[in-house]
């Protein structure tokens, strides 16, 4: 990819006698003959072509614009906004993920069939895991101690930049309307995951290679949770979508939910005795586990070392 400074030193280059580089190509550009002409030869992948000065202005404004164009089509940048914790300067990043529809399910997943069309509103979703360093803030303006580690982890220490884990599904859901959000529903954690309007179908989020996106029972260091966004964030920018954590959401957990779900805003069954949806695996288990379409569930009093969550916001109202 073309980057803009390669573009700008393009358009103000002086040609004459010289060698300049764009991307992976090396462009030698010779004066061929001294007169009004003007040719110069260029070469391009061992090939040789000799052009008219004027030829050779067009080649190259061409050249420069393509990759603006492609860069347009095919990487969009969903947009970021910052929201404060009410108690500290510490912020969260979230993504503004427009809504859309797309097909929820997979049809080879017990649980996860039919394949069914769901319609989302818009919303923003937290980038990352919410991290050991912003619970903190929470537990100090509640007056909270920090739940204990009861992991045979060999470094019993809180990482700042690790995802919160020890957790219950209401003390994730009682930090998230503190900030000022909420839990993300099932489908739109499976929307996001997705990469939303901008999905390029992977089965991971971000990439069919679970290794490039998602921390798992192969690859996490020192077999625990890892520093939150060091992998390939996915199509919408949001990390850790697949592995690190289990992420909780709003919904109660319904086996055959899929097969009766509304298709507008859906928000799960009214109640369940499997508790509650958490997804995208943790570091604790396989690679394959991570896949975006698996559900998994637990009650919420459940506090264990794979399960943290992020924050979702509602668009404001303009
Ligand atoms: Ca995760």
């Amino acid at each position: 990819m073309l980057k803009k400074i390669d573009c700008i030193n393009i358009a103000s280059l002086s040609i004459t006698k010289g060698t300049f580089y764009r991307s992976k190509c090396v462009f030698n550009l010779t004066e061929l003959k001294n007169s009004t002409c003007f040719y110069f030869s260029i070469d391009f992948q061992n090939t040789q072509i000799g052009m008219k000065k004027s030829v050779l202005w067009v080649v190259l404004a061409a050249w420069a614009t393509v990759p603006f164009l492609s860069y347009a089509q095919t990487d969009p940048k969903p947009k970021s906004v910052f929201y404060k914790l009410p108690s500290d300067t510490t912020r969260i990043e979230y993504v503004v993920v427009e809504g859309g529809t797309f097909t929820m399910g997979d049809s080879t997943v017990s649980d996860a069939k039919p394949l069914h069309p769901v319609t989302l509103n818009g919303f923003y979703m937290g980038k990352y895991e919410v991290t050991i360093k912003q619970y903190k803030v929470f537990l100090k303006a509640k007056g909270l101690p920090m739940p204990p580690i009861y992991d045979q982890w060999k470094d019993q220490n809180w990482h700042d930049n690790e995802p919160m884990v020890y957790i219950s599904w209401d003390e994730a859901a009682e930090f998230c309307k503190w900030a000022g959000g909420r839990l993300p529903t099932e489908a739109e954690w499976e929307y996001a995951a997705r990469g939303g309007k901008y999905s390029k179908n992977y089965r991971y989020s971000g990439s069919n290679r679970p290794d490039e996106v998602a921390w798992h029972s192969d690859n996490a260091k020192d077999q625990r949770t890892q520093a939150v966004g060091k992998l390939k964030p996915n199509e919408l920018g949001l990390y850790d979508m697949s592995g690190n954590v289990w992420e909780w959401c709003s919904d109660w957990y319904g086996r055959k939910y899929y097969q009766v779900s509304p298709r507008e805003n859906p928000q799960g069954p009214d109640s369940s005795p499997m508790g509650k949806v958490r997804r995208g695996s943790s570091w604790f288990f396989p690679p394959t586990r991570s896949r975006i379409a698996l559900r998994e569930h637990y009650a919420p009093s459940t506090r264990v070392y794979g399960t943290g969550f992020r924050v979702v916001r509602d668009v404001p109202k303009e």
